[in-house]
């Protein structure tokens, strides 16, 4: 573990009672979030989430070199914060189909990609099956692929489609093993956006509801499936819903970790909290094999609402400043969750790296190559940043760039191949 950043100097008193607790490794309350998101002393609150990033991941900053693939943009829902879903007669809408995924998933094996995180709109007419073509495609075109897919509102669709399992939960179940069969190793964090009914019929009617949501990554959990967790920030919500999406999806992670930790007989009824001083981690660090039987959030992505061409583009979307803070309150308020990470798609590069810096973030996602779900200043769908300019980019922010798989282990390349190590 490297030297740890020293406490920063607080010019708000309010802090100081925070700044111990973060200290001692003791866990943040909602009220305390609320302090870290009005005081004007933004600085401190940065550096806090840095010190605990320190504590977690030393000077270490993970990238994955992986490939997004948005396979149809054509949905049933209408939601009013997305620019991308199309009806099926509408200009601009597409779908993959399965020789078209297969294509993508050489391109994405030949240029050495770890990853596949696919996701798209809930398309009224593929059979069940076509999902589980897909993912078979993917994985005869690219055997050792590591295949991130589905949302949770995308895994609700199908386990309906499929017709499977007598209520919710068993469908659900069913699908995610079938699944996993086929080739799926872990599901991505969209379309939690945030927890909370007024927002939901405001911003995202017709989609499911946050505690479906959550049914859905609990029940992965429970197969030994790992996710990741998203929050859409910056649209009709207040901060205050922010901070309850976080306290939610800590309570989640907590009875997930309880149950591993109990599985380990590391601790019983105590909650597990990575972001203390090291000799509190719980023998060291989350297990990343992919044996585990029970899975867990890796990851939680703060994404900043970006209004242009959606419904609601008479809105601002978030400030950079609000971006930092947001990121920063999520590091010290998750402290069950190991991984923060700014995704440069919507952060844009250049904040990402100063979330790297001194914000918390110890992640930035990968190459992504084609983006089609959000486009930031007009750019098109091909959003690539080459591992060069991350290592780069990575280094500049005083950061030692490290290549990752999906479940976090070390990637280690030589020529055109890659192992873990
Ligand atoms: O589910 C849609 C969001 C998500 C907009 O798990 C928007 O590693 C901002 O979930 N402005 C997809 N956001 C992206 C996502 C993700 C990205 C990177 C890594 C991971 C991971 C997950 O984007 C959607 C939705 O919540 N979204 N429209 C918009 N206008």
């Amino acid at each position: 573990m490297s030297t740890l950043t020293p406490l920063p100097a607080l010019s708000d008193p309010a802090l100081a009672p925070i700044a111990e607790r973060v200290l001692a490794g003791s866990r943040l309350s909602v009220e305390d979030g609320s302090v870290l998101y009005e005081t004007a002393d933004l600085w401190s609150v940065c550096g806090l989430a840095d010190l605990v990033r320190r504590r977690m991941h030393g000077d270490i900053a993970y990238y994955n070199v992986n490939r997004h693939l948005n396979y149809s943009n054509v949905c049933a829902l209408s939601c009013s914060f997305c620019a991308f879903a199309r009806k099926r007669d509408d200009d601009g809408a597409y779908e993959y189909t399965i020789e078209e995924i297969r294509e993508e998933a050489r391109k994405a094996f030949a240029s050495g990609a770890t990853e596949m995180h696919v996701v798209g709109g809930l398309h009224p007419f593929h059979p069940f099956n076509f999902y589980i073509e897909m993912l078979q495609a993917i994985q005869e075109e690219a055997p050792g692929l590591h295949i991130k897919a589905f949302t949770a509102v995308e895994i609700v669709h199908l386990a309906r489609i499929s017709k499977r399992g007598r209520d919710g939960a068993d469908g659900i179940r069913e699908v995610l093993m079938d699944l996993r069969k086929a080739g799926l190793g872990s599901l991505p964090g969209g379309g939690a956006e945030v927890f909370d009914d007024r927002v939901h019929d405001e911003a995202f009617k017709g989609k499911i509801r946050g505690d479906a949501w959550m049914d859905v990554h609990r029940i992965a959990h429970e197969l030994g499936i790992n996710t990741n967790a998203t929050m859409l920030y910056g649209h009709v919500e207040n901060r205050a819903e922010r901070l309850r999406h976080m306290d939610l999806l800590r309570g989640q992670q907590d009875a997930a970790l309880r149950t591993w930790a109990t599985s380990q007989g590391i601790c019983g009824e105590q909650e597990v909290v990575l972001t203390g001083p090291a000799e509190q981690y719980p023998q060291g660090r989350l297990p990343t094999d992919d044996t585990c039987e029970q899975g867990w959030y890796q990851a939680c992505i703060p994404l900043p609402f970006i209004p242009d061409d959606s419904a609601l583009q008479h809105l601002y979307g978030p400030s950079g400043i609000e971006n930092l803070r947001t990121i920063a309150i999520a590091r010290l308020m998750l402290d069950n969750i190991p991984h923060m990470k700014a995704f440069w798609i919507m952060q844009t590069l250049p904040l990402s790296q100063l979330m790297l810096q001194m914000a918390g973030a110890d992640d930035i996602d990968g190459t992504v190559v084609w983006y089609d779900i959000t486009k930031v200043e007009g750019c098109g769908t091909h959003q690539e940043t080459g591992v060069q300019d991350m290592h780069r980019l990575i280094r500049e922010a005083g950061l030692c760039p490290v290549e990752r798989d999906t479940l976090y282990r070390r990637v280690s390349r030589d020529g055109s191949s890659w192992s873990i190590d």
